[in-house]
């Protein structure tokens, strides 16, 4: 066992301790050098914004279970079912605003930028990191797609596209939300700015006229960017999870790879997750709390 200095919370304070861990050849961070902070997010860090978690309404959507809409299978058989439930989502995301947490990692990748290459994944689709992000310093890698994107079936072409299709009764009723912003609504890639075909009430792709889809990464599909993701995991000197219970692959191994590859671990959340072995600090609470605490710790440290 080797004694190393650990953030851990303490009596709701995060304070600095020496803790005992099982020897690993931890990746050398003199202090100098700047260091690499790779940072994961889950629905927990939008639970303070008013989005609903996965887990937390025990995965259930109108008694569909999410692994029921969120699934190419499901859109096959029922493209307006899924289009309904992307479409809510949509007008939720919409009226959502950032919190603490989101603002708080947008303003320490700018402010400590001399200290610390800061690098963010999330599993989530609702743009928040995006619209907390005065600073234009840390683009998310959307690892399970965005809400404000949709896909051409046939061809794969993205398309920016913020309609909801349906509204919160599950009526047609087409119309924008701003998860767009104006830059993207004035583009080329702004699906309503062509003359849109319908099928089933539903728009077809301007480049093939095939079905469009929501830009998500649903279970049994390979999630993005992965060829990014792996080696910021294998150089990360600090990796930190937020508001993720853990339990989708492949997000839930980031923990032990990061680990492995000698990188200090860390996950805030308001309850323990599995990977409790791949953790050197668990800080337990929400995300709104405890995220702002946390950076402002680590700044002292650097
Ligand atoms: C707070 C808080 C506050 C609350 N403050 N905290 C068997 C074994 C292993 C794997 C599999 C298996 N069977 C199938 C699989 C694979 C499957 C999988 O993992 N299934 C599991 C359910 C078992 N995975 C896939 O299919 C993935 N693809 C894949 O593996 O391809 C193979 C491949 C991989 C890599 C390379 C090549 C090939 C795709 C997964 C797609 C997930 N999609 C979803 C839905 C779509 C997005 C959408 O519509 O929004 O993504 S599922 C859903 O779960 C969503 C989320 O991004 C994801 C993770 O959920 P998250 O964010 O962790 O939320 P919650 O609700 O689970 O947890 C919130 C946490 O916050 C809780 O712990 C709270 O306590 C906490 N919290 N308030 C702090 N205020």
């Amino acid at each position: 066992m080797v004694s190393r200095k650990a953030l851990v919370s303490y009596g709701g304070e995060i304070c600095l301790l020496y803790k005992s861990v099982p020897q690993r050849s931890y990746r050398k961070m003199d202090s100098h050098s700047k260091k690499i902070m790779v940072i994961l997010t889950g629905a927990g860090i939008s639970a303070e914004s008013g989005l609903s978690t996965f887990r937390d309404s025990d995965g259930l959507w109108e008694n569909h279970r999410v692994e029921e809409v969120a699934t190419p299978e499901a859109y096959l058989k029922d493209p307006q079912l899924v289009w309904r439930f992307y479409s809510m989502r949509r007008i939720q995301a919409s009226r959502a605003t950032p919190n603490a947490a989101h603002l708080a990692l947008a303003e320490f990748s700018y402010k400590q930028a001399e200290n610390f290459e800061v690098y963010l994944i999330s599993q989530n689709v609702d743009c928040l990191h995006q619209r907390a992000d005065h600073y234009n310093r840390l683009e998310p890698i959307n690892l399970h797609g965005s809400l404000h994107q949709s896909r051409c079936t046939g061809c794969e072409t993205i398309y920016f596209d913020d309609y909801a299709y349906f509204d919160l009764d599950g009526n047609y009723a087409p119309g924008p939300t701003n998860l767009c912003d104006p830059i993207q609504r004035a583009s080329m890639d702004y699906l309503h700015n062509y003359k849109l075909e319908y099928r089933n009430f539903l728009p077809l792709s301007p480049c093939c006229k095939e079905s469009m889809r929501p830009h998500i990464v649903w279970f049994g599909e390979v999630p993005l960017y992965m060829d990014k993701i792996i080696p910021l995991l294998q150089k990360a000197n600090i990796f930190v999870t937020i508001g993720t219970s853990g339990v989708v692959y492949p997000a839930a191994g980031f923990l032990e790879l990061a680990q492995r590859n000698g990188a200090h671990t860390i996950c805030i959340n308001r309850e323990p997750i599995p990977q409790n072995n791949y953790i050197d600090d668990f800080i337990q609470g929400s995300a709104g709390e405890k995220v702002p605490l946390f950076l402002e710790t680590l700044k002292k440290l650097s």
